[in-house]
């Protein structure tokens, strides 16, 4: 296993959900993170909480290229040596069918699932190989896998995020660089709340009389795979929740 006080982990979107769980698994075992998200005043208490000599912030939105690139040329010495990115920005908007959908909902998720992350990966990985190596993980969803109603442009952008970080390991062969798409299920975050933009009722009913996987479950998956020896490469992990499982395909009748 690799030595997790011998990780600097970049880490998307971690204000909240995942991103939050990793920061504080991966500080928890030695690891530097740089913590980033738009939200400043939960980035300055997560860097309150973990120390600023293993936590480093930086406010950013994915979705603006040219600030991420200046914030990763930025980076202080100490947090220079970046070998682990975490490239967990996302959200869903809306469960409406695609015909009632609302196509400003569809921007915010392919700027941000898709162009986000793409220039997240396409911002590190040069650095990264130079260094000598590293890893990339991405977080794809089981949306990107299965189709469900109303999953439209959230559940295509998960798809698009298995196929990029699947041809990536095609580029990166030789270059002693991982890369994972995590594919979650049901996990109880702010990911629901945003969905359904503030309504907490209806955020809610998801995760009622059940019990859905929560962030540090999926943080422990991430940190699994980053620490697994060099030699071995997990290309996807899929999970769910115990009480998710399959329904049958609907067939529509008169
Ligand atoms: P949360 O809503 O709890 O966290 C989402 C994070 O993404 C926040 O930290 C938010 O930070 C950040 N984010 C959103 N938009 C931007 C942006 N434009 N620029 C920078 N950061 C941004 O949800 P989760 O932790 O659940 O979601 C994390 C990832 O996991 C997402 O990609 C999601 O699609 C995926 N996922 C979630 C599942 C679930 O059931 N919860 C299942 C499968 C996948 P801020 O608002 O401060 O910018
Ligand atoms: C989030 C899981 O099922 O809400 O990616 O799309 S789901």
């Amino acid at each position: 296993m690799l030595d997790p006080a011998e990780l600097t982990v970049f880490i998307t979107g971690a204000t909240s959900g995942f991103g939050a769980a990793a920061a504080r698994r991966y500080v928890a075992e030695g690891a530097k993170i740089i913590a980033t998200g738009r939200r400043t005043e939960r980035l300055e208490d997560l860097k309150a909480e973990l120390g600023a000599d293993k936590c480093h912030i930086i406010t950013l939105d994915v979705q603006d290229r040219a600030a991420l690139k200046a914030a990763i040329a930025a980076v202080p010495a100490p947090f220079a040596n970046i070998n682990v990115v975490l490239a967990n920005a996302g959200l869903a908007l809306g469960l409406q069918p695609a015909f009632e959908a609302d196509e400003d909902d569809w921007d915010t998720m392919v700027a941000t699932n898709i162009n986000g992350l793409l220039y997240t990966v396409r911002a590190l990985l040069p650095g990264m190989i130079e260094r000598g190596g590293g890893h990339v993980v991405t977080i794809g969803s089981v949306a990107g896998d299965y189709s469900y109603p109303g999953s439209g442009v959230y559940g295509a952008s998960k798809a698009f995020v298995k196929q990029f970080a699947l041809n990536l390991r095609a580029d990166l062969q030789g270059k002693n660089v991982r890369v994972t798409n995590i594919e979650p299920g049901l996990t109880e975050t702010e990911f629901s709340l945003v969905r359904f933009k503030g309504d907490a009722d209806r955020a809610g009913k998801p995760y009622v009389n059940t019990v859905a996987m929560n962030a540090d479950d999926i943080a422990e998956s991430i940190f699994w795979t980053t620490i697994l020896p060099r030699h071995f490469n997990v290309n996807r992990l899929q999970m769910m929740a115990t009480t998710q499982a399959f329904g049958p395909l609907n067939i529509y009748r008169e």
